[in-house]
């Protein structure tokens, strides 16, 4: 009677908020059902992964593919074999399986220019049904709506290597163990990268002895492009306390950072990485955040809770460090949300990545005391917020990943060597969303067209320094606020966001061209260092109000239409 009675009042507290706020979202309705307190987010499972969650990206406006790795997952194939690959739409929560045939245990991915997902690397097959996948580039090809699987295309081994897109379109694929390894060793490091599409036809690796000045601790190393207006490929990469600058089109390393204090920051000893949101004001001037970790790959050693700041292109630049918001956190993961705030989450207060040892009662796992909370945290003032906690521990092959309505889908966790439900921390299919707080402010604005074409029904093509037109609904008494950005939501796996990217979009001129609906005139960053080529999303926001939905894109150097 009393559930019943506080339906009837909810119902009646939603038809008001409907006719007073016109563009209310799914997510907001159902806290308000729920009755939740949602200044700090809100958290709903919403799915079934169907393949445990190790790798995670977004391919359209409601589409995610995740890829795990060779073992027997629930979901299968139309020819009845375990699927470890997986497409999920984010309207209907479901899994369609996906055609892998290699293994992609712990594998990397980035988008070409042309906008075609690319994964490479992996681990050894099972000698029946799969084969090995350490040399294996797979491109998914939109067409099919599946992988196609090249064989043996590698020049070597990979497994835990990193991938970014580079200004020209193609694809680094850099570091990683030619071998299976807790922690990387002599005989097995793969301190080489190599390119694809190869430019002069043939993949080929190419020495790169930063990957051997920085072991044992430099398994997916982080990388990142530096923005420049020189034309050149300037690379940031770091791994376990080191960063360098290195130019890829000379093969010198130009500047030489000082060692991050504290912990080790790579695999196993896992942090994560985050390059600040660029903005035109100041030229995109770079700032690298690098936050967590472990000193020691002991289980019974307490993460890391220290970040470091680093201004790239300061002469001299000092790491600015802090403390992580006061709680360590080994494998956290980092993900932009719409306003340019940045969120960490995931992750465990003490060990390290790897697979547990031992089974039921007496397994041992390398990592414990799951970080339940995301922080929120500010890139201006330097503020951490904790916010709402999950239930699910996300440990060892956990992601997250924005999605195009700003709230931010989290999933994975699987520190066994096949799937294990009934441990601590099990192979986990759970997929769940965390709508930060800004999702529940009023008067969210919604893109209505990008240049005259509607929003996601295709990616729209665009180029460099090009001004582009957004039609944008608000339905606001007051003037509105508005800022525009772009964002690749980038490749993520094993705390490492490959291409993740956040640049403002200066508002050259806005109107508004009917009551409640502006016409703004964004320009797009003037060159691909400041943000590779491939698939993005522009984004609209009204102070800290995210719009309802980005608009995907196709930024490219020549426009094809
Ligand atoms: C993009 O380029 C790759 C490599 O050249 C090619 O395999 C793929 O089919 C292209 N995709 C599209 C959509 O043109
Ligand atoms: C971008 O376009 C503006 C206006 O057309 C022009 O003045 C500027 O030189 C261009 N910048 C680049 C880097 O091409
Ligand atoms: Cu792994």
């Amino acid at each position: 009677m009393k559930i019943l009675f506080l339906f009837i009042f909810l119902v009646g507290g939603l038809y008001e908020q409907i006719k007073v706020n016109a563009l209310p979202t799914s997510s907001n309705l159902q806290a308000r059902q729920n009755n939740q307190d949602y200044s700090l987010g809100t958290w709903n499972l919403v799915g079934d992964s169907g393949v445990s969650a190790m790798h995670a990206v977004v391919i359209s406006s409601r589409k995610v593919i995740f890829i795990d790795r060779l073992e027997q997952n629930h979901l299968l194939r139309p020819d009845g074999l375990a699927a470890i690959s997986a497409e999920y739409d984010l309207e209907t929560n479901q899994a369609r399986p996906l055609t892998v045939y290699t293994n992609t245990f712990c594998s990397a991915g980035s988008f070409l220019a042309n906008g075609t997902l690319i994964e490479a690397g992996g681990s050894n097959g099972d000698k029946m049904n799969y084969r090995d996948g350490l040399q294996t580039l797979r491109i998914y090809d939109v067409s099919i709506g599946d992988w196609i699987e090249l064989e043996g295309v590698l020049p070597s081994n990979r497994w835990y290597p990193t991938m970014l897109t580079l200004p020209a379109g193609n694809i680094l694929i850099i570091g990683g163990s030619t071998a299976a390894a807790g922690v990387n060793k002599p005989g097995i490091n793969n301190p080489t990268y190599t390119i694809y599409p190869p430019t002069n036809g043939v993949m080929q690796d190419i020495n790169f002895d930063f990957l051997v000045e920085t072991m044992p601790y430099n398994l997916y190393p982080i990388v990142h492009l530096i923005p420049n207006f020189e034309g050149k490929t300037l690379l940031f990469v770091f791994a376990s306390t080191k960063g360098i600058a290195y130019d890829l089109g000379t093969g010198q390393t130009v500047t030489k950072y000082p060692d991050l204090p504290g912990a080790f920051r790579s695999y196993p000893l896992t942090g994560t990485s985050v390059m600040l949101p660029l903005s035109p004001t100041d030229s995109y001037n770079p700032t690298i955040m690098i936050c967590g970790g472990n000193k020691a790959q002991l289980i019974s050693s307490i993460s890391e809770a220290s970040c470091g700041r680093l201004e790239l292109n300061t002469p001299n630049a000092q790491w600015d460090t802090d403390n992580f918001g006061g709680t360590p956190r080994v494998m956290p993961d980092v993900t932009f949300l719409v306003d340019g705030s940045i969120l960490f989450i995931n992750g465990g207060g003490s060990g390290y990545a790897g697979l547990r040892k031992g089974n039921g009662a007496n397994a041992l796992f390398p990592a414990n005391d799951p970080v339940f909370f995301p922080y929120l945290y500010d890139p201006f003032a330097k503020t951490y917020k904790a916010l709402a906690s999950s239930t699910i521990p996300r440990m060892y092959h956990s992601t997250a990943t924005l999605l195009p309505d700003g709230t931010i889908l989290v999933a994975g966790s699987n520190p066994s060597g096949s799937v294990t439900l009934d441990v601590k921390f099990p192979t986990e299919y759970r997929v769940e969303i965390y709508s930060p707080p800004y999702i529940f402010s009023q008067n969210r604005p919604n893109i209505l067209s990008l240049n005259s074409l509607q929003i996601n029904q295709q990616r729209i093509q665009i180029t460099y320094n090009q001004t582009v037109t957004l039609v944008v609904q608000i339905n606001s008494a007051n003037a509105p606020s508005l800022k525009a950005s772009i964002i690749h939501h980038g490749f993520v796996t094993h705390s490492t966001n490959m291409n993740q990217r956040y640049v403002y979009l200066d508002i050259e001129n806005s109107y508004e061209s009917a009551p409640n609906q502006y016409v703004l005139t964004v320009r797009i960053p003037p060159n691909p260092t400041i943000i590779a080529p491939g698939p993005h999303f522009i984004y609209v926001f009204n102070d800290d109000s995210p719009c309802v939905c980005g608009a995907e894109v196709l930024l490219n150097s020549q426009q094809s239409t």
